[in-house]
């Protein structure tokens, strides 16, 4: 039996989770969930990063208290991931006791043995990155990231003996290339071993920052937040005594993105070295999503929420554009009218029709049961051929993260198995009265979309079940032989009843958001514009909190989350038709956009919507619940 760990990032508690977050930890639930259907013993961790100067001023920003901030934060991740099919089987929070306990334990055992020492400091430092940059590597005299002057700090630090470990970590990497994938990123990590990396500043003095895990052998500094943050991957393991570290260690697989190549291809492996255990099997990079063309941001105001997107298509179609999508390593761009074009043409069109045919005419020629499969002729064993080809080039290239590869040759099978129905013409064999050719070409294709669908199941895990359902084959995983899977073609037992009809991927459209038409005549004046109203931003949002207005009777100081880190509040002059108490958890819709002002002293980021009638105020919400978020439109 073999042991698979794969990780995500943990992700920092500054912002809510976004598409970045959602594909990289949907690619390790589809891994987690092919070695499982390989037959693995799998662990798969997940987790949010909450120490640092970034988080302290993220929770600043929203005036709450730190701790408060970053559980509040670190539960939007937990809650999203189940409504998007991961099922991690751990979630490390870096404010765990254990987690804080394994870092002090890991920071001793590296600091006894000599590689860890004092030192002053003198450099150009930036708060957005946490960390010092050298003359070289600013742009314009700023810093890359944050595009911001560094600022000149002089301080005594704790340093990580980096530069011990540098020789052996790029001898270990030119002699495992499968340690970081794909290539190129593999080469990026040998070009920057070549340049002067210096040793690494591990510790933040607590005169500038007390929001971090403290030094075991000096309670002045707190661990800098990247030496503190890739310890979860063991910690989460429970080392160093638990026996899950033992088990599952070697068989390590990290999943990140390219922005942070180096503290994973660096940093952590020489951390490892010095703590005198052995390296992760493998670091796996893949690039960035943009929207369109334009960087994500917040600033930009065109995040996308993985929510909402699920939820309009479809979790399944969501997890599978991804994974089509995007070419591993390399950007991609995420555009409504890309998911539905692939919507339409992959899932629609190919695997849609597929099912919804091919089981219409089970039930029409063979009374809604798997017929009998005859025997075979040349036709026959060429679907056989591509489907085992096919399905062993998915394994192959799932197994190397060719996630976009895989489904492009399962896809051929989707295809040919449509020829193979265009050409056999069922309906012909079924009015020629040939029932041993109609039962042999109908087991054929059920017998590809059982594998089909047994495939797509790391991808898209609710809906495979629901076609294996629809084709009665009864789900265990504990019974897959996923090998056995491109050798043989007799899963289907005949006389399983099959579903009379199966819809699952309806066709979608592009919103259209085109302006609605505006009646001329007199009233014209008194209308507005499509542009004046498209200048309003309404959204939806959540209750999570409301009370009295300390100076006004009848005002309520009223938080919504609006999907953004943290809720907004919005003072509501709604005090006397409602309760603090019955307005929690209702959603209701606001102005987003209005300029925020103080009212009796108190800041107001919107304003409730609204209708006064004789009965008191009636608040304007969704017919159904909607993402936090939401716009209307
Ligand atoms: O860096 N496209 O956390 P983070 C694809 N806490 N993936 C994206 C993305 C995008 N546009 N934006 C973000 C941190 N990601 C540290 C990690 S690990 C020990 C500590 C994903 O919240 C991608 O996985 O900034 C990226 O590496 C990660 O989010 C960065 O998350």
């Amino acid at each position: 039996m073999k042991y698979f760990f794969v990780s995500t990032p943990i992700y920092y508690v500054n912002a809510r989770p976004h598409l970045g977050h959602a594909y990289s930890t949907i690619v390790a639930d589809s891994v987690a969930r092919f070695h499982k259907l390989a037959g693995d013993t799998v662990f798969f961790l997940t987790g949010t990063d909450e120490h640092g100067d970034k988080i302290v001023q993220a929770a600043q920003k929203a005036g709450v208290d730190v701790q408060h901030y970053v559980d509040e934060v670190s539960q939007s991740f937990q809650n999203l991931w189940p409504h998007l099919e991961i099922e991690n089987d751990a979630f490390i929070r870096t404010t765990m006791e254990h987690h804080k306990a394994c870092v002090q334990y890991f920071l001793q055992k590296v600091y006894e043995s000599g590689d860890i020492y004092f030192a002053e400091y003198e450099g150009l430092y930036c708060y957005g990155c946490e960390r010092f940059y050298t003359e070289k590597e600013l742009v314009d005299g700023k810093c890359p990231d944050h595009n911001e002057k560094p600022v000149l700090l002089k301080e005594k630090n704790y340093f990580f003996r980096m530069t011990k470990y540098l020789d052996a970590l790029r001898r270990h990497i030119e002699e495992h290339p499968e340690f970081i994938q794909p290539e190129r990123y593999r080469n990026e990590v040998l070009a920057m071993l070549r340049e002067d990396l210096g040793d690494l500043c591990i510790s933040r003095p607590k005169s500038r920052l007390t929001w971090g895990i403290e030094l075991p052998f000096d309670r002045d500094f707190v661990t800098y937040v990247w030496f503190d943050a890739l310890i979860n991957y063991i910690s989460a393991l429970g080392y160093p005594e638990d026996e899950r570290f033992r088990k599952f260690w070697t068989g390590a697989h990290h999943i990140v993105a390219k922005d942070i190549l180096k503290p994973h291809a660096i940093f952590w492996p020489t951390m490892l070295l010095a703590a005198g255990l052995p390296l992760y099997k493998g670091l796996r990079v893949h690039g960035y999503w943009t929207v369109g063309e334009t960087k994500m941001s917040k600033s930009l105001g065109n995040v996308v929420d993985p929510l909402a997107v699920a939820q309009r298509f479809g979790v399944g179609a969501f997890r599978y554009f991804l994974l089509a999508e995007m070419s591993f390593g390399q950007d991609a761009s995420f555009t409504e009218e890309a998911l539905v074009q692939r919507f339409n043409a992959d899932l629609a069109n190919d695997l849609g029709n597929l099912f919804s045919r091919t089981l219409a005419m089970t039930h029409k020629y063979c009374g809604g049961q798997v017929p009998e499969c005859g025997e075979l002729d040349e036709f026959d064993r060429e679907v056989l051929h591509v489907g085992h080809t096919a399905l062993a080039n998915f394994q192959t290239q799932f197994q190397h993260f060719h996630f976009s590869r895989a489904l492009a040759s399962l896809w051929e099978l989707v295809r040919h198995l449509n020829k193979y129905i265009d050409k056999s013409a069922p309906w012909a064999l079924f009015k020629a009265g040939e029932t041993n050719r109609l039962s042999t070409v109908l087991y054929v294709a059920l017998e590809g979309m059982r594998k089909i669908a047994l495939h797509l199941w790391p991808i898209m895990p609710s809906l495979a079940e629901a076609m294996l359902a629809q084709l009665g084959w009864k789900w265990n995983l504990a019974a897959v032989d996923l090998e056995g899977e491109t050798s043989s073609w007799f899963g289907l037992q005949p006389g399983s009843a099959v579903a009379s009809s199966s819809n699952l991927f309806p066709r979608q459209d592009v919103r259209r958001e085109g302006p609605p038409s505006v009646p001329g005549g007199e009233q014209e004046k008194a209308l507005v514009d499509i542009e004046d109203f498209a200048r309003l931003e309404l959204r939806v949002g959540t209750v999570v909190e409301a009370r009295p207005h300390p100076q006004a009777d009848r005002l309520l100081l009223v938080r919504i989350d609006d999907g953004g880190a943290v809720p907004r509040q919005v003072v509501a002059g709604i005090a006397d038709s409602w309760q603090p108490s019955d307005l929690v958890g209702r959603q209701v819709a606001f102005v987003a956009n209005l300029k925020p002002r103080k009212l009796r002293g108190q800041i107001s980021q919107g304003m409730i919507l609204a209708v006064k009638s004789a009965s008191g105020l009636a608040l304007l919400s969704p017919t159904h619940p909607v993402p936090p978020g939401s716009v209307v439109s």
